[in-house]
């Protein structure tokens, strides 16, 4: 969860959409609402800012999210060294600027860090939106202006972040300063203010980034998913251009000769349907997903009494939306959540369990990686270096283990210091004469024993640049292994796009996330409408 999904909302607004979520968050605790004032009233402001106190109160009461209780992870029996993401804590200017307001002459109640109400002591808090951006001595001129910036701006994350940046061109103390500002004007509590600052601080310097081009992109992310904004609208749209440029091989393939096929043909007859069948195969949609494919698609047609090609792509898009259409799952676990990565050596197991670690520890869950490939030491020392850019949990035993017990131990390790998801990484490929499917198998028979219902889930990873290679590994692994998720990687940049049709029909099996990429940011939950709207444009 995202450390200001109710707070958020108060910002997003003017003040009465600000009561108005209040409002709501104190319906779902069952307390009286009407004490909301209305706006424009002096002497109603009070009750606001009394429940101001108590949703701050209540963020702040959260349990500690990620790094804070975070024990350090253990590496057991294993020559590789421990990981210890500890982020460092802010610089001194920076608090100094920002989390500890001076007194001020003016009798305007001070904005209070939700760290301070920790100690239980209510105090009276202003949401920023309420508070008119009064020229303030004590206030850096540009806390006012941007206060005063932020609260003009249209409520969107992007141009949040344009102001933020607005006249930053590195990184450095103005933009740690800044960023604290945002975060604590949303109310973030200011531990995890901090942890966000430090861990992207911690990250600027592995990455060995600078310049604002260089990491701004990486920035929003990281605020989309602490915000719970990845799924409004700005964050949306920039994830289309995503999908739709690392689409544009494939895209290239199917529209263009679907376009010319449209322009040539002016019926639904036998040639049309001939060569649309080769527009599919061609783009590794593989024969029986196309023969499917097609036969609904002529279905859809009759159904819709279409007679021109003309609306064909409309059709189609529609089509597709409905091929990727899964059922939602009810999760229902103890924690942790148990997620078995497989899949052939190569096809970015271990590089999409670092991504979604990275995701799942911005949204607030604790996270342990659990090197579950032990014929290399490579890839224990890989994964391990992973761990400690996320700043996630480590677990591992010495190369050479059995990759059973490590699971075994690991789910332990796991229970032992509260660990919302184990993320397992499995070997794509044996350096020992034992059978790859036996092994995996043996990992979740035991997983099976030692936590119930373990795997939640059995996630295989496929290489989208192999086209229909990926048809027979899901096959195989489906058959021997059971696979309940598939997450594509390498789309960007293939023409082999079209294996997510044939994949998803042929094994009915839901598609979660695709890779984009290399970067963190890349990974991203797969939308079946997007990615036929980005296929088909
Ligand atoms: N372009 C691109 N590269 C990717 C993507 N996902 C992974 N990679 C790259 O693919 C390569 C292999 O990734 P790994 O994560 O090591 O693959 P693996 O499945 O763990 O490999 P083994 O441990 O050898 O079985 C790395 O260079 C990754 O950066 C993606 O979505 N796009
Ligand atoms: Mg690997």
């Amino acid at each position: 969860m995202g450390f200001f999904s109710k707070v958020k909302k108060l910002w997003v607004s003017p003040e009465d959409r600000a009561a108005k979520a209040l409002k709501e968050y104190l319906g779902d605790k069952e307390q009286p609402i009407q004490e909301i004032a209305p706006k424009d009233s002096a002497q109603q402001e009070a009750p606001i800012q009394r429940e101001t106190v108590e949703l701050t109160k209540a963020v702040a009461q959260k349990p500690a999210a990620t790094q804070d209780s975070k024990p350090e992870p253990k590496v057991e029996a294993t020559s590789t060294p421990e990981t210890t993401p500890v982020p460092e804590p802010v610089s001194a200017p920076v608090s100094e600027t920002v989390a500890t307001p001076k007194p001020a002459p003016d009798p305007q109640p001070e904005i209070e860090t939700s760290a301070k109400l920790k100690d239980g002591k209510a105090r009276i808090i202003e949401p920023i939106m309420a508070t008119e951006a009064k020229p303030d001595a004590d206030k850096p001129q540009w806390q006012s202006d941007l206060t005063k910036a932020l609260q003009q701006a249209d409520p969107r994350l992007s141009v949040w972040l344009d102001l933020i940046l607005d006249g930053i061109d590195t990184a450095g103390e103005d933009l740690w300063a800044r960023l604290t500002f945002l975060l604590k004007a949303l109310e973030a509590p200011a531990k995890e203010a901090e942890d966000f600052v430090a861990r992207f601080k911690e990250w600027l310097s592995d990455m060995d980034y600078e310049h604002v081009e260089e990491f701004r992109s990486e920035l929003q992310y990281r605020l989309a998913l602490a915000l719970e904004l990845e799924d409004e609208e700005d964050e949306r749209s920039r994830l289309f251009i995503k999908l739709s440029e690392g689409l544009s091989k494939t895209r290239e393939q199917i529209t263009k000769r679907l376009d010319s096929l449209l322009s040539s043909h002016s019926a639904f007859d036998d040639n049309f349907w001939e060569e649309f069948e080769e527009i599919l195969i061609m783009a590794d949609v593989g024969f029986e997903a196309t023969s499917e494919l097609v036969s609904r698609m002529k279905a859809r047609i009759r159904n819709s009494g279409e007679t021109n090609p003309e609306n064909f792509k409309d059709l189609l898009r529609a089509e597709l939306d409905e091929v990727f259409k899964v059922p939602k799952r009810i999760k229902a676990y103890n924690p942790p959540e148990v997620v078995m990565m497989i899949g052939v050596n190569g096809v970015g197991k271990t590089t999409t369990i670092a991504k979604i670690a990275h995701r799942e520890q911005m949204q607030g869950r604790k996270v342990l990686i659990v090197a579950g490939d032990t014929f290399r030491a490579a890839a224990i020392g890989q994964l391990e270096i992973w761990a400690k850019r996320v700043g996630a949990g480590f677990f591992a035993k010495a190369e050479g283990s059995d990759p059973a017990a490590v699971a075994y131990e690991a789910i332990d390790y796991a229970v032992k210091n509260g660990y919302d998801l184990m993320l397992l990484d499995t070997a794509g490929r044996l350096h020992t004469k034992t059978n790859l499917m036996e092994e995996l198998l043996k990992i979740r028979r035991v997983l099976g024993k030692k936590h119930d219902e373990a795997p939640h889930r059995c996630v295989l990873v496929i290489d989208a640049t192999t086209g229909q290679n990926a048809m027979s590994q899901t096959k195989l692994f489906n058959e021997a292994i059971g696979v309940d998720e598939l997450i594509l990687t390498k789309l960007d940049g293939t023409a082999k796009g079209g294996i997510m049709i044939a994949v998803t029909m042929q094994h009915k099996i839901p598609i979660t996330f695709i890779g984009l990429g290399e970067k963190m940011e890349d990974l991203r939950p797969f939308n079946g409408a997007d990615f036929a709207k980005a296929l088909l444009m």
